[in-house]
Parts: C-alpha cells; sequence; structure tokens
C-alpha cells in the first residue's frame, strides 16, 4: 500500500514537473515567436525602405536608377556595378558612360564598359576604369533607351571615389 502511495505521489511529482517544463517550452516558444515576430518587422520595413530607394531620379521618364556596386569603385581598377531601374514599359535598354568633369571645365569619358542584362530591369556593368590623378570628378552617366535605342532621359550619377 505505501508503495503504491508513493508511485502514486511519484507520478503527481512526475506530471508537475512535466507541466513545468512544457510550461517553460511554451514560455521559450514564445521568446522565439517574439523573435521571429521582430525579425519579420524589421525585414518588412527595410523592404518598405528598398521600395523607396531613389539613388538617381529621373523626373522626365519618372523612374529611378539603383546602383550596388559589385566592386569598388576604386581608382585605376576595372569596377563592377548593378544597375537596376525602376518598372517602366518604355524602358527597354540603357547605357552606362564613365565620364569625368574637369575643374577648367573639359569633360572627357574613360574605356567602354561592358554590360551584361541580368533581369528583367537590372544590369551588369563591368570594367569601368575611373583614371585617377585628375583635377575632376567621376560620374557614371545614365541613359535610359527605348526601343529603338533612342534616349528617353539621361541623369548622371556622381561617384564617391
Ligand atoms: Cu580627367
Amino acid at each position: 500500500m505505501s508503495i503504491i502511495m508513493q508511485q502514486n505521489v511519484a507520478s503527481f511529482y512526475c506530471e508537475d514537473r512535466a507541466n513545468l517544463i512544457v510550461k517553460r517550452n511554451w514560455g521559450k516558444h514564445m521568446k522565439s515567436l517574439f523573435a521571429i515576430a521582430i525579425i519579420l518587422t524589421t525585414f518588412s520595413s527595410t523592404n518598405l525602405f528598398a521600395n523607396d530607394r531613389c539613388d538617381l531620379k529621373f523626373n522626365k521618364v519618372n523612374t529611378c536608377v539603383n546602383f550596388d556596386w559589385v566592386y569598388g569603385p576604386y581608382f585605376d581598377q576595372y569596377n563592377s556595378v548593378k544597375v537596376s531601374y525602376d518598372e517602366n514599359l518604355e524602358i527597354t535598354n540603357l547605357k552606362v558612360i564613365p565620364w569625368m568633369v574637369m575643374q577648367h571645365g573639359h569633360e572627357h569619358g574613360s574605356r567602354p564598359v561592358v554590360m551584361t542584362k541580368t533581369s528583367d530591369r537590372e544590369f551588369l556593368v563591368d570594367k569601368i576604369f575611373f583614371m585617377g590623378g585628375m583635377m575632376g570628378e567621376w560620374y557614371l552617366r545614365i541613359q535610359l533607351l527605348d526601343s529603338n535605342n533612342d534616349i528617353l532621359e539621361e541623369q548622371r550619377q556622381l561617384i564617391n571615389l
């Protein structure tokens, strides 16, 4: 009889322990859920910011061009940048021209770049060369082109080297 009692007590004790563990685990789960919720909120807000991003505004065509450097920008090296633009039915192609505006007003280009279309509205631009040691500022001239390769709009992005 006393052995059974002890077993019952033991089983009650075990049940309580089990309940306690379940409660503790639930508490841990809640913490995880909170963490996931915070992460999701952070990600969605950064996505909102990403949608609002506009590195270079094109007012006439009403689009934004954004730049994500893959390599560089550095002087006297081949740099690479991903250039993308917001959805726009007019634009079918774009041209990127490294361009220097010198202090005395003279402007000039560089070596030709290599363009690769990486997705619907994104290009990888390789072999961008900014020659150093000159008195002036380097830009990327961005020309948005239509299906006839006519320029819809051109803007310049100053490059911080
Ligand atoms: Cu120059």
